[in-house]
């Protein structure tokens, strides 16, 4: 259910405070959909997945995860706070990524590794007046790969069918060496440069404790930010230009126990309003694959002018593989595993639809409350979007994915006329990961 006339509310203004200072020529919308209670996932995958719409979860999203009642104390004044004794007995001696945002590095924050301990000692002394000119923010830390067995939270099902980290935990040798799951934390004022998400995938964030003001752009909007030699800026707030092109943003504050949805390719810049400590994901699937594509194949468009004096000098192969293996270093992901990923997803659909139609059993129809016309149309998006992936020339080159993409016309078919009840339920387990939805 979202809340009033959200939706439509725009609220218009060209010259907005950002922590106090201005930042012009930026025509900000202040709302976003608030989901105030549970909605199917169906509702979600239509209205915002595939929509690429923002939105925010409220409490109810987060409410029963154990972080909730580990990781903060509520004040007298029933603000939630972060509970430093109990965060330094779990994690104390463990070594935690921490960006220093006075500090700019090429185009992010300086990172340091620190003791979590040193980290929370910066932290009180900070909230206790101390002058300080570094401003820490412990961010990108691999915490639940970490602490494997220690149940922290549990992903909404809203976010499950992830592609990403489910290559992560299936076939990370040929993938990829690390997970897109986050703990971040940080005092007031601490705060995130702009940019888009890695490979434009989404991403969700929830507060367990504090405030964080989110300033999000459609994607295409970020053009209008870039400077006359196609640099997109580090801080929006030291853009002041009189220039007649004025981008559209939303601009969104998120309190504790909400969580976020961050739309695929929507550039965004994220402050601290509180002590705020926060879990986020990355991840993608097929509503969004088709923007991750066309993301790679920019990127590679990119490595090829780069080195285009090189050109000359290379076989055809050669100067192939070389742009590839920049890819890779530049983007930390280039065509080969790229074209692992959807073979992995292809293959174990696939699989799925194939058990399915010779497997037995009917399970009846009323057990699970599910949707029938909702799952069909849910894999037969998944499918297409797929479909159209595989299809664009590059992609065909491998041989394996080429038959892949002969076979999913006739999974298709299948589909479209499928009214079995068992076959439906286990591709959506499959494309919907478990979903708890289905429990
Ligand atoms: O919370 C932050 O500081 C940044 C989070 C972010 O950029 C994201 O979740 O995509
Ligand atoms: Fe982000």
């Amino acid at each position: 259910m979202i809340s009033g006339s959200v939706l439509n509310a725009i609220c218009e203004d060209s010259i907005k405070l950002i922590n106090g200072e201005a930042t012009a020529r930026i025509t900000h919308q202040t709302l976003v959909p608030k989901i105030e209670n549970p909605i199917s996932y169906s509702e979600f995958f239509f209205n915002y997945l595939l929509k690429n719409q923002p939105c925010i979860l409220t409490k109810w999203a987060t409410k029963d995860w154990p972080c909730m009642e580990d990781w903060r104390l509520e004040s007298r004044a029933g603000e939630f706070v972060p509970n430093f004794d109990k965060l330094v007995e779990i994690f104390g001696e463990t070594e935690v990524p921490v960006a220093d945002c006075s500090k700019k590095n090429f185009n992010s924050h300086e990172k340091i590794k620190m003791k979590f301990k040193d980290f929370v000692k910066y932290w009180k002394s900070k909230i206790n007046g101390d002058k300080e000119e570094r401003s820490f923010y412990l961010k990108d830390w691999h915490c639940r790969r970490e602490f494997p067995s220690y149940n922290i939270y549990t992903t909404p099902p809203y976010f499950t069918s992830d592609w990403l980290n489910e290559m992560f935990d299936k076939v990370v040798a040929s993938f990829s060496e690390d997970d897109y799951r986050f703990v971040y934390m940080g005092p007031t004022g601490t705060w995130t440069p702009f940019h888009a998400d890695v490979y434009r995938s989404y991403s969700w964030s929830a507060n367990i404790c504090g405030r964080k003001k989110w300033v999000m752009f459609p994607p295409g909007e970020e053009e209008k930010l870039k400077d006359i030699n196609g640099h997109l800026p580090f801080d929006i707030r030291d853009i002041i230009s009189d220039d007649v092109i004025k981008p559209t943003c939303i601009e969104v504050e998120q309190g504790a126990g909400e969580i976020i949805f961050v739309p695929s390719g929507w550039h965004h810049q994220v402050y601290n309003m509180e002590d705020t400590i926060s879990i986020n994901h990355n991840w993608f699937n097929g509503c969004c694959i088709n923007l991750v594509w066309r993301f790679l194949q920019s990127e590679l468009r990119l490595v090829e002018r780069e080195i285009d004096d090189c050109r000359a000098s290379m076989e055809g192969e050669e100067w192939t593989n070389h742009c590839q293996v920049l890819m890779l270093c530049n983007t930390g992901i280039n065509y080969q595993r790229f074209h692992s990923l959807l073979e992995h997803v292809i293959k174990t659909r696939c699989d799925v639809i194939m058990r399915g139609v010779t497997s037995q059993p009917m399970i009846k129809r009323d057990k699970r409350k599910v949707d029938y016309d909702v799952i069909k149309r849910t894999c037969i998006s998944t499918m297409t979007s797929l479909k159209d992936c595989l299809l664009s020339v590059e992609i065909a080159e491998s041989q394996s994915l080429a038959d892949l993409c002969l076979v999913i016309p006739t999974l298709l078919e299948m589909l479209s006329h499928c009214d079995c009840a068992h076959l439906l339920f286990d591709i959506c387990d499959v494309i919907l990961a478990y979903t708890k939805q289905f429990n």
